[in-house]
Parts: C-alpha cells; structure tokens; sequence
C-alpha cells in the first residue's frame, strides 16, 4: 500500500492506478499488488479493514446520505465526501457536443451490431461484490482499501471501474446464447471513482469503456490434433480474418502467452492465441481509427499521422483476465497507457451463467482517449462549464482544440514531519482535492528523508496551484495553501515544517 514506507514504495504508488510514468515493471494497479509484497520492508497492513486504513471518519459522515434520489445508510466504512458525489449524475458522457461523447461514439462504432451492443451504465454505486469479489479480488487486495476507494458503507462503492458489470453483461449475453444475430459483445461506458494521484491525466471522476467478446467452445474429441478446441480456434480464426488488416508496426511480446502471463488450465493455447490475436487487431485498428481522426481534424495527410503513431503491448495483471496487456501509446514524449485487457477467466464465465464461452474483455480510459484525438491537454477541462471550452465541440466532429489561454501557476510547498502513525498519500491527494478542487493542477512529491538522529521522517510536496478559466491571485492561492496545511495538521497530526 500508498504508505510513507520507502521512496521506491512512493515511487510505485503514483503508478498505481497506473500511466505513462511507471517504471518498465508492468505495473497496473492489479498488477502492484503481486510486485509490491516484495517491495516494501514495512509489514503489510490488512488493507481490507477500515480501522486501519488511514482517514479518520468523520462524524458527519455517519448521516444516511442520498445519491440520485436514492438512501443509503452510512457506517465506518464511509469516505466518500460531498465533494466527490457532487459530480455524481453529471452525465457528460451523454451530453452530444461533450468530446467524451464524441469520443464514446466514435468507439462504439468499431463495436457495431449484430455482434456488439453498446450500452451506458448511468448508476455508480455498486456492491462490494460486483465491484471486487465477483472479479477474484483477493481479500486483501489494496484496491478494495478505504485510501483508494470511495465507500457508501461497508457493502457499498462508488464503482472502481466498468468491470463491476461484466458478470451483468455475459448474464445477459447467455440468455441470448442458442439465437443467431444475437449479441455476443457489449460496450459500456460509465463514470467511475478512485482515490488517487492529481496531475493532468489523473482525476478522480473519470470514464471508462469496457468491452467483451465471447465464442462458444466446441469440443470434439476427434480431433487428430489431440486439440480439443481446435474448432473453437478456427471459428475464433475466422472472425479475425474477416477484420481489416492494417500495417501499423506494433511492438510487444511475441507470444501470447508465458509463464508470467500464462494460459488458464481450462484453455489450450490455439483458442488462446486466436481470442488474444482478435482482441489485439481488434484495439490496434480502434487506436488506429482514432488517429487517423485525429489527424484529419488537424489537417494531417493519413500516411503522416499513421507514421507519427507509436503503440506498444505490454504484459500486465488482472484477477479477472489471463493473459492480460496494457496498450500503450507514445504521446508527447511519453507512453500513455489507454487501456487494460485480457482472456477473461474462466471462473468468471462459469459465475456469470456462460461456462461454455471463451473471450476477450478491455477497459479504457476515455479521457485519456479523448485527450489524444482533440488534443486537450489537462484532464480537468473535461469538468469545466466555461463556454470558451464547451463551445468548441460539436456533434460526432472530431475537432483540434484551441487553448483559450494557459494561467500562470502558483508553485507551493508544504513540507512536514509524519507522526509516529503513517499517513497514506491518496489522504494527502484527498485533502489537496477537498480544499482546492479543480483549482490544482498538480501535486508532486519533491524531498523525502529521515532525521539522522531522531529519525523522524520528513515529506515535502509541491502543489502547483491553476485555474484553468482564470487568473489565480497569490493570496488565494495563499489561503488554499494554508488551508491544506491546516487540514494536514488536524486530520492526521503532522506536524509542519
Ligand atoms: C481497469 O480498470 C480494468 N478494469 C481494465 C480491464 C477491463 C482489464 C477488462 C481487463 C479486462 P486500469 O486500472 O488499468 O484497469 O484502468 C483502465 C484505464 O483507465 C487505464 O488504462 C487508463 O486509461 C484509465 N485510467 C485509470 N486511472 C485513471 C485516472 N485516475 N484518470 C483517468 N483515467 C484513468
Ligand atoms: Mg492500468
């Protein structure tokens, strides 16, 4: 976990929920969490318990609370604070001149009918269950801690990720199971909440697309092969070959799978090297179809900007998929990841009322998508209601945008000794969010160190204070700063350097 253990522990915890400036290690946050255990020397807490996790409960947040129309009891558990439920409802993904929806639909059309269905999930708030037991999250899993997720109580989330629908959509998907022209796919887009770090392609509202593909298995046992999937191979086989081929150069593993991402007992590798094979072609030509969008809006010739485009596979870990990848794409002089996907489990299938399907699953971070093809360059612009953004987007028009201005920052430190308890770092990112909202642009960890002697340890951070519509005073920016520091003490007992 995100603790004040050791500045590799520190260094790790930004990528948790994972992009670009990870280390090479695949790290997602699932993936953290297997490398992690040998990471830190500190004794690993029970992350699953909320004593232990490290914002202190308030009173208030004992009240009943109310989330689009609906009551919800509150208990020990609850940290999700009013700030963060104001954006519950907001709906931006369904708002037509909105980039997230332009973005959403441009995606949904590599996913058409009859083969996909493209649906929205307009409710966040998910159990414990769905979110995270159904999807093989072990119990101590830190994403299921209060320092990363929004809890309502002890059973109830504001969702992490559009995962805690799959088992809902392959449920839906087996009761279409014996009709042609049924749906065998699905699309869905929601809002989805994290505890997490601040910079410019970090929030902790954002949306996700998730997709899957499912096959039924057909076993025979005369096969010469000894491959009882074989026909499961080939009808996978021949729905790749029917996609467009396209002659992107994609680095990555050469083979599906290894014994770091390996095969699941219940598969053979034919069936696996064809399903991974149709849901790599599948993303790379969705990537593709995006800068290709991209490109033209800037009035880029296709062949340039295709030239332009580095993608890359990188193997990763997810409880819910195996083998599992991240793609990745080079963007202003760093990779971004954009997405996570994998062979789904086949323990999942088989709870989801589909044990005779093999397939595919992804998600992706739409903002991240959505920054790449109209070139925005700070996450938060999505949330704004300033008209100089909102009017610069139209219907199903992929656009180049046009900075209206960039604001001076306000660089401040606020530096301190820990107390003898640890404080985890989202608690501090959450305290920054609470204070100034969209008016931090980012907040980097700077110095680290321990007192020779007393060996107290020291943090220093450095917030980057900017408006994205205006100019910041220093004296607001001074207030914020005092306010952050003032909540630091209080809230955790830090004492201020
Ligand atoms: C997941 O959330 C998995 N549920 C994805 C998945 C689905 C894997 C189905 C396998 C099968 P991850 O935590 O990596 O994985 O997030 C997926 C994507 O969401 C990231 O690649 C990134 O594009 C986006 N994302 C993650 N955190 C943030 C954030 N704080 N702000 C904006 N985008 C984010
Ligand atoms: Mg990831």
């Amino acid at each position: 976990m995100r603790l004040f253990a050791t500045s590799r522990a520190l260094r790790i915890s930004h990528a948790r929920w994972s992009i670009a400036s990870r280390p090479r290690q695949s790290l997602s946050v699932y993936a953290s969490y297997t490398n992690r255990r040998h990471w830190s020397s500190t004794p690993r807490r029970r992350t699953a318990d909320p004593a232990t996790a490290s914002t202190p409960t308030d009173a208030s947040a004992l009240k009943p609370l109310t989330i689009q129309g609906k009551p919800y009891r509150t208990d020990q558990w609850t940290n999700a604070s009013d700030s963060i439920l104001a954006h519950v409802g907001r709906g931006l993904y369904l708002d037509e001149n909105h980039p997230l929806t332009i973005t959403r639909r441009l995606i949904e059309h590599q996913f058409p009918k009859p083969v996909y269905g493209n649906y929205v999930e307009k409710d966040p708030v998910v159990s414990t269950a769905l979110n995270f037991d159904v999807l093989g999250f072990p119990a101590d899993h830190p994403g299921r801690s209060r320092t990363d997720t929004y809890y309502i109580n002890d059973a109830t989330v504001l969702r992490t990720h559009t995962s805690a629908h799959q088992q809902a959509y392959f449920q839906q998907i087996g009761k279409n199971k014996d009709t042609r022209d049924k749906e065998s796919g699905y699309t869905v887009v929601a809002d989805v909440y994290r505890r997490d770090a601040i910079d410019r392609s970090h929030y902790p509202v954002f949306h996700q697309m998730e997709g899957a593909r499912l096959w039924k298995r057909i076993r025979s046992n005369s096969s010469d092969s000894g491959d009882q999937y074989a026909e499961t191979a080939k009808a996978i086989t021949e729905d790749l070959n029917a996609l467009p081929e396209h002659g992107v150069v994609v680095d990555g593993p050469s083979s599906a799978v290894n014994d770091n991402n390996p095969l699941q007992s219940q598969h053979t590798a034919s069936e696996v090297d064809a399903a991974s094979a149709h849901l790599k072609r599948t993303l790379e030509l969705m990537v593709i179809n995006i800068f290709t969008s991209a490109g033209k809006a800037a009035n880029i010739p296709l062949e340039e900007s295709l030239k332009e485009l580095k993608i890359r596979w990188v193997e990763t870990y997810f409880p819910f998929t195996s083998p599992s990848w991240e793609l990745e794409v080079f963007w202003q002089g760093d990779w971004l990841e954009i997405l996570g996907c994998g062979i789904i489990k086949q323990e999942l299938l088989g709870k989801s009322d589909v044990p005779d399907q093999i397939g595919w699953a992804f998600g992706l971070g739409l903002e991240r998508i959505a920054m790449l093809l109209f070139n925005i360059p700070d996450i938060r612009l999505f949330w704004s209601h300033d008209e100089r953004f909102l009017s610069q987007f139209r219907q199903d028009t992929v656009s180049c945008f046009e900075p209206f201005s960039k604001y001076p920052g306000c660089y401040k430190d606020v530096a301190f000794w820990l107390p003898a308890e640890s404080v985890h770092e989202n608690d501090v990112m959450e305290i920054v969010r609470d204070v100034a909202g969209d008016l931090v642009e980012d907040v980097k960890l700077i110095d680290e160190f321990t007192h020779p002697k007393s060996k107290r340890r020291s943090m220093c951070y450095r917030i980057n204070y900017r408006s994205l519509e205006r100019t910041l005073t220093n004296e607001e920016a001074n207030d914020l700063h005092g306010s952050v520091g003032g909540r630091l003490v209080e809230l955790f007992g830090v004492e201020l350097r």
